[in-house]
């Protein structure tokens, strides 16, 4: 069962405010993959704002929603709700997008999405970066997405250097072969320090070639790995300055309750998200729309 559904017949059943629905709602959101500090400290503030207003149980579902909502809307300030959304903030010279995250989450898939997205929504010239130079079939893997969608992929040889790749994509970019880079890489490296070296290396590429180029890092996570899925953002966050999250295989969990740890333990707010494996199955993140369905609104 969903967990939509399951939050949905569970508010159903449910007709007079108690303090053990709470306390079952607390549970419901810690099994929705809610950490327990934080679920409790939303059932908290349910129940105080409960106590204020008195609102009725038919009125709970929206009240968490929309408390989920402004958790999600404060992990986005300053970053803003995804840098692309708006056709008229098209950068002025050029954008790099790092994919960063560990094997298999989707970071290959997801560039290509990007790609596509951006084309087809935001009227950008993408280009493919390859730096993924780590795994032979990455390469390839992403020619042939580029190949399918008709977008130009800068690659080196395997064992090659990624920020040479991004360099010669941002060259490309700058020649006015595209304006937003997406940069597929290997995503992680034996020790931190390595990892952190070699994004450096790439900021200062992104930088060298112009003043007003600029590099965004998002890290990729897999739904259905759950609260592995925050340990994984943590590593991430703590060693690069991340902007932003993509959640993949979001059309094979029953949960999401990590995107709200997320934005509350980390402050790291999901950009966009993942539900299938074609290019289109790729959607900006919209808060509202989120926190309504998790708490099993529409
Ligand atoms: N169902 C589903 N599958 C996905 C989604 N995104 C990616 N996949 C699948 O996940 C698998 C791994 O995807 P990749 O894009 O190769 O992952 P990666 O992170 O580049 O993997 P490595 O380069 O090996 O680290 C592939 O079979 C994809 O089709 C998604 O949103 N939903
Ligand atoms: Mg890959």
């Amino acid at each position: 069962m969903k967990f939509a559904e399951k939050i949905r017949s569970f508010f159903s059943e449910k007709s007079v405010l108690s303090q053990e629905l709470f306390d079952d709602l607390c549970d419901l959101l810690v099994e929705g993959d809610f950490g327990a500090a934080q679920a409790y400290q939303t059932v908290e503030l349910l129940r105080e704002s409960h106590k204020k207003e008195k609102f009725s149980a038919e009125a709970l579902p929206l009240k968490l929603a929309e408390l989920l909502e402004e958790q999600l809307l404060k992990a986005g300030t300053g970053t803003g709700y995804p840098p692309f959304d708006d056709p008229k903030s098209i950068p002025e010279n050029f954008t790099v997008i790092l994919l960063l995250g560990v094997n298999g989450v989707g970071k290959t898939t997801t560039a290509a999405k990007l790609a596509s997205l951006y084309r087809e929504k935001c009227g950008l010239k993408p280009i493919l970066a390859a730096a993924d130079t780590f795994r032979a079939a990455a390469i390839d893997q992403l020619k042939i997405h580029g190949d399918r969608l008709g977008v130009r992929v800068v690659a080196h040889k395997h064992g090659g250097d990624p920020a040479a790749v991004v360099y010669d994509a941002a060259e490309a970019a700058w020649a006015g072969g595209g304006n937003v880079i997406i940069a597929d890489t290997a995503g992680r490296m034996h020790t931190k320090s390595a990892l952190v070296e070699e994004l450096r290396k790439i900021d200062r590429v992104v930088a060298g070639k112009s003043d007003t180029g600029r590099c965004v890092k998002y890290l990729v996570l897999d739904a259905t790995t759950g609260r592995n899925a925050l340990a994984q953002a943590e590593i991430f966050h703590d060693a690069v300055d991340l902007a932003g999250i993509i959640l993949t295989k979001y059309d094979s969990t029953a949960r999401g309750g990590t995107v709200f740890s997320l934005a509350c333990e980390l402050h790291l707010p999901v950009m966009y998200i993942c539900t299938g494996e074609k290019y289109g199955d790729i959607e900006t993140f919209n808060p509202r729309r989120y926190a309504r369905e998790f708490a099993g609104i529409g």
